[in-house]
């Protein structure tokens, strides 16, 4: 019989079952494309475009696709505006004893700002994380007090072994949720060409903390080694 390759036989192909994707905040306010509070460098269309074409032939090799979302209430801690008289982009100390970046508003629960841009039918879970008022979240995996977002338990459940794992910002919530990722004891492959980051210096730092603490980097997409 001639070979079929046809999508169907693609999906059933996929002998790495418990290699799955998982997109981090990819989403209106850290994008350029977007007019986003937070747009970070390079989030133009094309990068956009380049994930989504990204996203589109994974799913054709018979990956799952999980997001994580930015979700904050109005108020939120990580607000420069919560906190009169401080900048964004400064860090300060809570009462607590916590550091804290301040960032401008963004990400509001309900709000354009916090769509994730990704197509719906593109994404087989959609994980929110942030939305406690006192707590900031980088990880999708857990937030600044601890408490768990359900995503491992939601991966674990899956069959998940592995993530293959992108988004924005590199530096931020990319990286935290690649460092929690790996304590809970999965595989993290991050793509870099398919991230963008808030800053050159904090990412090329992120990229080497990411890689000694055990993730590994792939600078391009190589769909040969997902096969
Ligand atoms: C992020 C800062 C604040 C991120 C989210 O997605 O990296 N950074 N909230
Ligand atoms: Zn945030």
């Amino acid at each position: 019989m001639a070979p079929d390759n046809s999508l169907d036989t693609c999906v059933t192909n996929n002998k790495t079952p418990d290699l799955a994707v998982l997109v981090v905040d990819l989403q209106a306010d850290f994008t350029q494309a977007h007019q986003g509070s937070m747009a970070v460098e390079g989030s133009d269309l094309d990068y956009l475009d380049q994930v989504s074409k990204a996203v589109r032939s994974l799913r054709e090799l018979g990956l799952k696709v999980f997001a994580t979302q930015d979700c904050h209430p109005k108020g939120h801690i990580s607000f420069a505006t919560t906190h009169p008289g401080r900048d964004h982009y400064t860090e300060i100390e809570l009462k607590d004893g916590r550091k804290q970046i301040l960032w401008p508003d963004h990400c509001v629960e309900g709000h354009p700002g916090s769509q994730v841009l990704l197509a719906p039918e593109h994404t087989d879970h959609l994980m929110p994380k942030g939305r406690h008022p006192a707590y900031d979240s980088y990880s999708g995996f857990k937030d600044d007090g601890g408490s768990e977002t359900g995503l491992a338990r939601v991966l674990l459940k899956q069959g998940v072994k592995k993530l293959l794992t992108f988004g924005i910002a590199s530096d931020y919530c990319v990286k935290a949720t690649v460092l929690d990722g790996l304590e809970e004891g999965f595989e993290m492959i991050v793509v870099q060409e398919l991230c963008r980051g808030v800053a050159p210096d904090t990412t090329s730092q992120a990229w080497q903390e990411m890689e000694k603490s055990g993730a590994e980097l792939w600078s391009t997409l190589d769909l040969k080694k997902v096969r």
